[in-house]
Parts: C-alpha cells; sequence; structure tokens
C-alpha cells in the first residue's frame, strides 16, 4: 500500500492522491520519431511566422521525455515523492493515421512509461487526449467540428483501454474541453487549430466533444477495466462583482453555468444546465439517448482550477460580441478601486485567488452536481524568464510556493467542511513548453535547463517548492510557516 499522506500534519484518508501532471505536446519532442504522425499542434506551430509564439518556439523537442523519460520519471518521485505520474498519450504515437493500424511503437512507448512508473512504486493517471489531434482527422472533415469525431475518438480509445486499460488506476477521457474549444476555435482563436469561426463553432467542439467522452467511458465500462474514469473541465471561479447586487449575483451564477456547468452538467444530468438552453445560443441538442449515454459518464471529476474573476451583467450582448452568450463583464481587476482578485503571475489570465478558486471549486461541483469524487487535477502558477535569473534564485522559487501555500490551505478547509475532495495534482511535474507562451513561462516544480527558446543542456533540478510539497503532504510538515525542509 502506498504511504501515509497527510495535509497539514493531519492524515488524510487511504486512497488519497497526491500526484503531479504533465502532457505530451508539452514535454515528449520526437515530433516525427517512429511511427508518429503530425498532430494540430504540429502543424499549427511549423505553419507560424517566428513572433507569433515567444521566441518561435514550438513542441518539437520540448523536454525530450520520448527518450529521457527512464531518468525523468524516477526524478518526479524523488524530487516531489509524488504516489502517481499522471500523464497524456498522443493519439499520433498510438493510431497514426487518426483510426485503424495502431503502432507497436507508440504502445511500446506508453507501456514503458507505465513500467518505470510502476518499478519507481507510482500508479498512473493516464490521459487520452490532450489537444494533440492526429492533423489527417483535421483535414478531413474538420476534427472536432464534425460528427465524425465522435466514431473515431471511440475506437482510438478502444483501442488503447484493449493495450494498457487495466495499467492505469485512472483513466481521464480528455483534458478541459472548454479550453480547446475556445481557444482553437473562434473569433480570435490562438491555439490549434486555429480556425477563425465564431461562438457557434466554440459550442459545436464542446458537444462533440462531451460525446466523444461519453463514448470512451461507454467502451471502457463495456469492457469491463478495472479502474476508474473521469474527465478534466477547467474554469475559474466567477464572483458576484458587488456581492450586495443581486443583479452581480446573477451574472456570477450565470457565468459559472456558462463556463463550467456546460461542460459538467451534462455529465451528471445527461443536459445542459437550465440557463444554457434557455439561451437559445446552443447550436445542437442532445438526444435522448445521448442523455443516457452522458449521464452518470463520470468516476470522479478532476477540477483544473488556477483563478477567478469578478463578473457583471454586460450592457452590449448580442451574437457578435465578446461576451456572447454569457453576456457578463469579467474583471480580475476591480474597475472601481484598481484591486487585483489576487496576486498577478506570469500568465495573463492567471492571478493568485486560492480561497475563491480551489474551496470554492470544490464547493461549487458538490454542491451544484452532487459530485462525490473532485480531484484538483491542476493547478499551478508560472514564473516568467526563469533562465534569466541565478540558478539559485530559480530553484528557490518562494513565488511557487506561496502558491501551493494557498492551494493546500483551501484543500485543508474543503476537507475539513466535508467536501469530497479526493486528490491533488499539482501542474507541472518538470517545466515545459507552456503553449502559446513557449518557452518562457515556466509551471515545473522541476527545472530544465533550456532558454526561452527551448534551447540548452536539458539538466534538471528540482525546485524549492516540490521540496515544499513533499514535506507536507508525505512528511506531514505544516503548511505554514516556512520550517519545510
Ligand atoms: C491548463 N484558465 O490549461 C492546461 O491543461 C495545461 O496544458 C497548461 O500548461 C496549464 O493550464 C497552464 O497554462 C488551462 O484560463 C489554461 O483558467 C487556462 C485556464 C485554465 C486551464
Amino acid at each position: 500500500a502506498p504511504a501515509q499522506l497527510f495535509l497539514d500534519g493531519k492524515a488524510l484518508p487511504e486512497g488519497f492522491i497526491y500526484g503531479c501532471a504533465t502532457s505530451a505536446y508539452q514535454i515528449e519532442g520526437a515530433w516525427n520519431a517512429d511511427d508518429k504522425s503530425p498532430s494540430i499542434w504540429d502543424v499549427f506551430l511549423h505553419n507560424k511566422t517566428t513572433n507569433d509564439v515567444t521566441y518561435g518556439s514550438n513542441g518539437d523537442v520540448a523536454d525530450d521525455f520520448y527518450h529521457r523519460y527512464p531518468t525523468d520519471i524516477p526524478l518526479f518521485r524523488n524530487a516531489l515523492a509524488v504516489q502517481t505520474y499522471d500523464f497524456t498519450i498522443a493519439w499520433t504515437r498510438i493510431m497514426p493515421a487518426g483510426r485503424g493500424a495502431l503502432s507497436d511503437k507508440g504502445l511500446a512507448f506508453y507501456r514503458n512509461v507505465i513500467r518505470a512508473s510502476n518499478a519507481v512504486g507510482m500508479s498512473n493517471i493516464c490521459t487520452l487526449y490532450h489537444w494533440d489531434l492526429p492533423q489527417s482527422l483535421q483535414d478531413e472533415y474538420g476534427g472536432w467540428l464534425s460528427r465524425n469525431i465522435v466514431d473515431d475518438f471511440r475506437a482510438y480509445a478502444k483501442a488503447v483501454f484493449k493495450a494498457l486499460g487495466d495499467d492505469c488506476s485512472h483513466w481521464v477521457t480528455m483534458n478541459e474541453p472548454r479550453t480547446f474549444c475556445t481557444e482553437g476555435f473562434g473569433p480570435d482563436p490562438d491555439s490549434a487549430p486555429g480556425v477563425v469561426s465564431t461562438f457557434k463553432e466554440q459550442y459545436t467542439c464542446m458537444h462533440y466533444a462531451l460525446l466523444a467522452h461519453a463514448a470512451a467511458v461507454e467502451e471502457f465500462r463495456l469492457g469491463g477495466y478495472k479502474g476508474k474514469i473521469g474527465i478534466k473541465v477547467d474554469g475559474g471561479v466567477s464572483l458576484p462583482l458587488d456581492p450586495s447586487s443581486a443583479a452581480d449575483r446573477e451574472a456570477a451564477a450565470r457565468t459559472m453555468d456558462f463556463e463550467v456547468g456546460r461542460d459538467v452538467a451534462p455529465l451528471y444530468t445527461g443536459d445542459y444546465p437550465p440557463s444554457v438552453l434557455a439561451s437559445g445560443a446552443l447550436p445542437l441538442k442532445f438526444t435522448a439517448a445521448e442523455k443516457k449515454m452522458l449521464k452518470g459518464s463520470v468516476d470522479f471529476i478532476g477540477l483544473d482550477f488556477y483563478t477567478s474573476q469578478w463578473v457583471t451583467p454586460t450592457k452590449n450582448c448580442t451574437p457578435d460580441s465578446d461576451t456572447y452568450p454569457e453576456c457578463t463583464d469579467q474583471f480580475q481587476q476591480d474597475p472601481r478601486t484598481g484591486l487585483d482578485i489576487g496576486r498577478p503571475t506570469a500568465s495573463s489570465w492567471n492571478f493568485d485567488a486560492p480561497h475563491a478558486t480551489i474551496y470554492g471549486g470544490i464547493k461549487y461541483l458538490a454542491e451544484t452536481y452532487n459530485a462525490t469524487n473532485i480531484l484538483i487535477s491542476e493547478t499551478g502558477m508560472g514564473v516568467l524568464n526563469e533562465t534569466n535569473l541565478p540558478l539559485e534564485q530559480v530553484l528557490e522559487d518562494v513565488d511557487r510556493i506561496a502558491w501551493y501555500r494557498g492551494v493546500l490551505s483551501a484543500m485543508r478547509q474543503a476537507l475539513d467542511d466535508g467536501f469530497p475532495l479526493t486528490g491533488f495534482i499539482p501542474w507541472s511535474c518538470i517545466d515545459n513548453f507552456e503553449w502559446t507562451d513557449g518557452y518562457n513561462v515556466r509551471f515545473g516544480l522541476i527545472q530544465v535547463a533550456y532558454d526561452a527558446a527551448g534551447k540548452g543542456s536539458q539538466a534538471r533540478h528540482p525546485k524549492l517548492s516540490g521540496a515544499y510539497l513533499k514535506g507536507v503532504l508525505t512528511k506531514g510538515n505544516p503548511i505554514n510557516p516556512y520550517n519545510f525542509v
């Protein structure tokens, strides 16, 4: 059995998960090694001109994890004392044509990752999809904008389960449908596939993503595999700008429905939240059979919750306005006082507001959807340009420790108040390719020696934040004060 875990000196319940997370495109590199085909992220970034993404970098090499996993995986275990390694599978390695034949080399790679984890006493959370769709499916039918994706995702999931189904304690069908659909499509997309479109395409993508999730869960359950299956959803918490205003409170509830409930409600109730249905904005509806398939399609829910915002009703709400169909104005700086919702970080969207975000996110899921198994499946903070600082200063990452102190305190309170929090998985085990911020913004608990363009020795150095988490979670150290080593 895994060793006892703690939070602020108190024993955590048996089965509580403490892991760290990465994703395939962000760490593996080896973009065209062996049988791998190009994903939409490979193509999206290869087609960019140098300045579109920070320093013109991409994930071609990234952390070279494809070759370095034999030493990286034991390092995650030693530096962080995590009991679980949460990784994602590249569809393009396993099924290079998007459907049909499997690659033995692709399967062997992930089998080796699981073996290397098990060999140092870690289990695995395995994710089928973290944004790296085979480009061939994008070219053939527009990827997530077509119902065809549901069948192709089902077949991909079924094949992966057949090969590895019993080898992961937890399966995640996909990472954050909201993010990949709202960043990849819409008026101003900055992520792959970068299709300039409208909110309707964003909602179409999310609709098929939910159905693809449910199809994969159906295959998992039909196969009778041992582990648990769920999904990771993102979205921060929306608070009323003026808590004494009924209109602002209504706007906050509405924004939660549109930004979180829209992905979560179908999993628990079989359909979108009432306010989303009533808006008339949805391009597609679920059939009775689809509702049945969606309802109950998670054993657990992963919250990738980083930050929060204040909202008010918007005065300008037409289908071509930015805020449609939520129709709320959103702020992380109070327009009346100039006060930030929390400490700003290197990511423009990410403010450190742990109580609102972590405690509030867990409470929202538990109270709104009676969720009974909630993981904080990602949270973390980026630091800008760490490579330009002296190494000692990078590794003594007290700002990041402050971030996690807030997160851990909020989790402690959620547990003390009886909410069903069952795991904590910081983002990320190791520095990696931070999408449109390139290598310039680092989220790792372990530093990688490369520059903002991703060039360098690739040496790994554990940061102090990792030692802090290790101390609190596995040695029973207090969350405060700073006597953590
Ligand atoms: C996560 N938000 O996404 C992703 O899963 C990771 O791949 C990524 O590296 C990490 O965040 C850090 O950016 C999110 O705006 C991106 O609330 C943005 C938000 C939430 C999650």
